[in-house]
């Protein structure tokens, strides 16, 4: 009887060591806000590096809104907690230096992945693609179904996001040359919030009415851009596009208020940011030229700005949404 008990009573210290409260490495994966579906897809995959890893308890965190004052607060609160990590995916490249320079005095490991932070306030960074070659894709986006050219605005996330302002940069940098006729008329800031996206893109229809295309490299804004050209009955007359989760921009391939948007794999995206996260708490160094494993997803070489990115986008279209749809 008294084997019997001590043998239940190991048993539920075991359970309890396995459990994540008890995991040895505490990751927060902070998202420039929360309810956003591409970063919930990117949770999913962070739970899976979790779980592969097994001794990695993953923290999903972020603000309400897409602002860098909310998530100052959020890095604050995570340093107070003692977490062995933080990988961020931030609303200002600058304005969460200091924070994240906190954080890491106090032994706290920090990566930036998806929207950047400056470098010295992260010690790398995961692109999810060639910031060059996502620029030159949204453009393509529209070019490919604008054989005569016209005007096209940008409707982007906030206006000091990281990557969004990266994008549009090198999509402006290609246009002279590679797309001579398509006309930049405008770009307008929807932060990542549907309303505010909603009310930028009708205002982008009513003050261009030549607007052949609206280009959204934000997963909120595509969506919100698309229900605003469905509900004016401006299929066919304005075609959305830019970067979309296919789970939720599917009805607008559907419904023709899109020919074709693109994204890389946002899953793999979070997976990669925590193997990378816990690649350093492991006491791997992050510096010019190291070569990380990303597992299932592979490895990375850190360029002289210890940046890497993970993939290429995909491109989704009537063709395959459906199947990826199912994904994410
Ligand atoms: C939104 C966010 C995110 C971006 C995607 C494409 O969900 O702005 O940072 O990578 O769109």
């Amino acid at each position: 009887m008294k084997l019997l008990k001590l043998l239940a009573a190991t048993t539920a210290v075991a359970a309890l060591l396995a459990s994540p409260a008890f995991a040895q490495t505490r990751i927060a994966l902070v998202v420039k806000s929360l309810g956003n579906g591409f970063f919930d897809a990117a949770n999913k995959g962070a739970q899976e590096a979790a779980a592969e890893l097994g001794d990695v308890e993953v923290i999903y965190t972020g603000p309400t809104a897409a602002t860098a004052e909310a998530q100052i607060e959020v890095v604050n609160a995570l340093i107070a907690q003692q977490v062995d990590a933080i990988a961020i995916s931030a609303n200002d490249p600058d304005a969460l230096v200091p924070a994240l320079q906190r954080a890491m005095e106090r032994g706290i490991k920090v990566i930036s992945w998806d929207s950047g932070v400056a470098p010295e306030g992260r010690q790398l960074h995961l692109n999810p693609s060639d910031t060059a070659l996502i620029g030159e894709t949204i453009i393509k986006l529209a070019a490919d179904y604008l054989p005569e050219g016209g005007d096209v605005a940008i409707l982007s996330a906030a206006s000091t996001a990281t990557n969004q302002n990266a994008w549009i940069e090198a999509a402006k940098a290609v246009l002279p040359e590679k797309f001579p006729n398509i006309n930049l008329v405008a770009t307008v800031y929807g932060d990542d919030d549907s309303v505010k996206s909603t009310d930028e893109a009708k205002g982008l229809i009513a003050s261009y009415p030549d607007l052949k295309a609206i280009i959204a490299p934000t997963t909120v804004g595509v969506v919100a851009a698309a229900q605003v050209v469905t509900d004016q009955n401006l299929i066919g007359k304005i075609n959305v596009t830019g970067l979309a989760l296919p789970s939720e921009f599917k009805q607008f391939i559907d419904n023709g208020a899109s020919q074709a948007v693109a994204l890389w794999n946002p899953i793999d995206l979070g997976y990669s940011a925590v193997m990378l996260a816990n690649a350093l708490v492991e006491g791997e160094e992050a510096a010019p030229g190291a070569t990380l494993s990303i597992g299932r997803v592979g490895e990375v070489t850190l360029d002289d700005t210890n940046s890497a990115a993970m993939a290429a986008p995909f491109q989704f279209d009537a063709s395959n949404i459906e199947e990826f749809s199912q994904i994410y």
